[in-house]
């Protein structure tokens, strides 16, 4: 059998998530439009009949602007190492001075590379130079244009990504998605509607912690907590008589019943925790896998 872990990295918001839920043909990362919406290291397992591949997802490169930030680069980081193989994303729609710090730190990885262009479906041809000149910089010939959200190309580059993994030991049950735990899943769902619905500092200055599951046998309650960091933060996250928190609710039940394949009473707090980005007890917590 072959196998492997490999990296995706990139700038924010290339579309790493969205590829890596096109890999493995499930919602395993959550997507938006905005950066930053990945937070954590995530896995996501895709097995095949005579080859297992671990994607590992990852927050966006960036400089880091406060203490969660930080983290975030750090788990970004130290991702790229000890994979088998590493894909680097950009976007045919921008390159910035963030893919090119990305760029900086793959060129001292050991590790083989994939270049990934991804969004050839709204492609700039100024931009598809350019990210030709980047994975030149690294001396990456292996190049694929594709895009994630259409699943143009992705067979090809899947192609490929196997044809360079090692022989190795089948490193997850077949049936298994994702390492991360139901509870992590749940709270990353809310967390996607967080960042679909709200605006501006709000979905950065919100966390969702899962109380509670209670497992009935035709419905699964689920009480949740989200965390924002003002009051004024507070009173948008629950809107105009709470208009707000409870179309988190609907659209986060609809995916959690489809995550859980059960009916689901989902109970949504909305709970004010100052300065919790810069809270290290609190982001222990958020990053305790990553931190080891
Ligand atoms: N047009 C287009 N949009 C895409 C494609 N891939 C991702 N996106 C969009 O780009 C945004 C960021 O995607 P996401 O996967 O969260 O990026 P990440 O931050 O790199 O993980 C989302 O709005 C996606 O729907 C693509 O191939 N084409
Ligand atoms: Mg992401």
């Amino acid at each position: 059998m072959r196998s492997g872990f490999v990296c995706v990295a990139g700038a924010p918001s290339v579309g790493k998530s969205t590829l890596v839920n096109a890999f493995v043909g499930e919602k395993v990362s959550i997507v938006s439009q905005k950066p930053g919406t990945t937070r954590n290291r995530i896995n996501a397992i895709l097995t095949l009949s005579d080859t297992q591949i671990i994607f590992v997802d990852t927050p966006g490169i960036h400089k880091p602007f406060h203490r969660m930030g930080r983290y975030l680069f750090k788990i970004a980081i130290s991702a790229l190492d000890g994979n088998d193989l590493v894909l680097f994303v950009v976007s045919a729609t921008r390159i910035g001075s963030a893919d090119r710090i990305v760029a900086q730190k793959i060129k001292e990885l050991k590790t083989p590379v994939i270049g990934v262009v991804n969004k050839i479906d709204i492609a700039n041809e100024s931009y598809l130079k350019e990210a030709r000149s980047i994975f030149d910089y690294l001396s990456v010939t292996d190049v694929f244009e594709i895009s994630a959200i259409q699943n143009k190309g992705t067979n090809e580059l899947l192609g490929r990504i196997k044809s360079m993994l090692p022989e190795g030991p089948q490193y997850y049950p077949e049936e298994m998605i994702t390492d991360r735990p139901t509870v992590f899943m749940i709270s990353e769902i809310i967390r996607e509607k967080i960042f679909e619905l709200t605006h501006e500092e709000i979905p950065y200055s919100s966390a969702v912690e899962i109380d509670q599951m209670e497992e009935d046998e035709n419905i699964t309650k689920v009480y949740a907590t989200i965390f924002v960091e003002k009051d004024s933060q507070r009173a948008i996250m629950l809107g105009k008589g709470g208009k707000m928190i409870k179309q988190i609710g609907i659209l986060s039940r609809k995916d959690i019943e489809y995550l859980l394949d059960k009916h689901v009473f989902l109970s949504l707090h909305v709970k004010v925790k100052t300065n919790w980005t810069e809270d290290e007890k609190m982001l222990g917590r958020m990053f305790r896998e990553e931190l080891g």
